[in-house]
């Protein structure tokens, strides 16, 4: 999978202007680069309230320069549903129709409208960039927050509960592809949603994106906070392309060498400041536990 396209044979066309509202380091700022590229000209966004919106911007100074439908919170797999039907209505068979939500609006607000278009396998792709909080409002905890961080709503001891697992959530409905990626990780994510074109039904499409501004670092380090998930185990790129599960680029060649300590990841970002020598211990485990699983389960 990754490793098919590399920097020279990118499309140079950009479908995202320079200057945009995103704060600088954005790992959301590279994905939808990198996203629209992929998608191509003959799309359509549909989009919840989120930092994309912001990102973005509003006509007639958008930041983007594909057609993009703003819809509320709740409803963004079920306006993607309805942008299709209109397109077959005009027998548009060929536009690809593409969902960006945040976290909140995947894992929380907008889950209900997308379990049932992957119940009913419209054909669109669902991506969800998670920069684990609501971020555009202030970094609220979202049900994809990691255990322990500190936001506005879990100011004192951190988040108690663990991240939500939704690509497994989505892949729990059958649908033909769902793929994990990462901001920092651009071509394995670009050819993720390469392929997500050629796949029918709903493809759902989950983006690690690292927010210096909510997660506490500085904005040159984005890339390399994202690719220390991906090490540390924390965070893993994988497909599962009609029920097949396969970790793909650098989180199969984790199989093959040692993880880096979990604290190291944490160390970077202020947001884990609350975390306990004891919970670093027990999500130190888990991802041991994890990997053990991987090394079990997997044919690599
Ligand atoms: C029904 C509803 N509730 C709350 C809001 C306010 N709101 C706008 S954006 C946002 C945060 C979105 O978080 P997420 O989906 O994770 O995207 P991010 O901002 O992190 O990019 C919230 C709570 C809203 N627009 N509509
Ligand atoms: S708050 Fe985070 S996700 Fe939102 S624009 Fe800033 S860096 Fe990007
Ligand atoms: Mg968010």
């Amino acid at each position: 999978m990754s490793g098919q396209t590399n920097i020279l044979n990118l499309p140079e066309e950009e479908l995202v202007h320079p200057g945009n509202r995103a704060c600088s380091g954005c790992g959301l700022g590279i994905a939808y680069r990198i996203g629209l590229k992929a998608l191509g000209k003959d799309t359509i966004l549909v989009v919840p309230p989120s930092c994309l919106t912001v990102l973005q911007g509003l006509y007639p100074i958008a930041a983007t320069k594909l057609p993009c439908v703003n819809v509320t919170f709740a409803s963004t797999a079920a306006a993607a549903t309805g942008v299709l039907a209109a397109l077959r209505a005009q027998k548009r068979t060929t536009t690809t129709v593409s969902a960006w939500a945040g976290d909140g609006g995947t894992s929380d607000i907008g889950i209900q409208a997308l379990s049932g278009a992957c119940e009913r396998g419209e054909n669109f792709i669902f991506v969800c960039y998670d920069n684990e909080a609501y971020m555009n409002t202030g970094v609220q905890r979202s049900g994809t927050t990691p255990q322990g961080v500190v936001t506005t709503t879990t100011p004192i001891f951190g988040k108690p509960q663990q991240k939500k697992d939704v690509p497994s959530i989505i892949a729990a409905h059958g649908i033909n592809y769902v793929a994990t990626t990462s901001a920092a990780y651009p071509l394995d994510l670009y050819d993720k949603i390469k392929k997500a074109k050629t796949i029918s039904g709903l493809k759902y499409i989950h983006i690690h994106t690292p927010c210096p501004a909510g997660w506490g670092f500085d904005p040159r380090y984005t890339i390399k906070i994202g690719k220390l998930a991906v090490e540390t185990g924390l965070y893993d790129l994988y497909e599962i392309e009609y029920s097949k599960f396969r970790l793909t680029g650098e989180s199969k060649k984790n199989l093959q060498k040692k993880l880096v300590p979990v604290n190291e990841y944490f160390k970077t970002q202020s947001r884990f400041r609350k975390l306990s020598e004891s919970q670093i211990s027990d999500i130190q485990k888990q991802v041991d536990e994890k990997r053990k699983r991987y090394l079990t389960t997997i044919d690599s």
